[in-house]
């Protein structure tokens, strides 16, 4: 059973993620205008997808564990982006925000000495590591090509080798 703690502290986490697919659903409809980067846009919503994966993860695990998983109101994103390496930016800072959040959720689940809950959130924590190591190596390769349309060219075509699950590249 969840503490009433836990249980508000996972329920602000399903907001953290259902805004986070929405973030990156705004930066793929965005990506889909500009002209040339097809592999960029298909990117942003495979992550938007991912990160509704693991929102409807945290409500299952909410309501199997006896509490309730309030499905929240959300904000709306920013919906434009001067350039492509803004976005990818603003997608680091965004992950390592996230990050943030999920190591508050661990702190409270050891106060609580909800072990299961802790257990649990060792997936969140894995992913986490995933998610801004694949931003960070995507930001540097944004900054060595700098923005020139050649540069952009390669990296659309090189980020059909990422893959948004795992953060890696072959
Ligand atoms: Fe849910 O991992 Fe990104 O934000």
């Amino acid at each position: 059973m969840l503490s009433k703690k836990m249980q508000e502290a996972l329920n602000e986490q399903v907001k953290i993620e259902a805004q986070s697919s929405q973030v990156y659903l705004a930066m793929a409809s965005w990506a889909e205008i500009q002209p040339g980067i097809d592999n960029i846009t298909a990117f942003f919503y495979r992550h938007s997808e991912e990160e509704r994966m693991h929102m409807l993860k945290l409500i299952h695990f909410i309501n199997e564990r006896g509490g309730f998983a309030m499905v929240p109101a959300l904000e709306q994103p920013t919906v434009t982006y001067p350039s492509i390496k803004h976005s990818f930016h603003e997608l680091l800072k965004h992950e390592i925000m996230v990050s943030e959040s999920i190591n508050k959720l661990v702190d409270i689940a050891l106060d609580e000495k909800d072990y299961a809950t802790h257990n649990f959130l060792q997936w969140y924590v894995a992913e986490q590591v995933e998610e801004e190591s694949l931003a960070r190596t995507l930001n540097d390769k944004l900054e060595l090509i700098g923005e020139e349309k050649s540069g952009l060219y390669l990296f659309d075509k090189d980020i059909l080798n990422v893959t948004a699950a795992g953060g890696k590249e072959n």
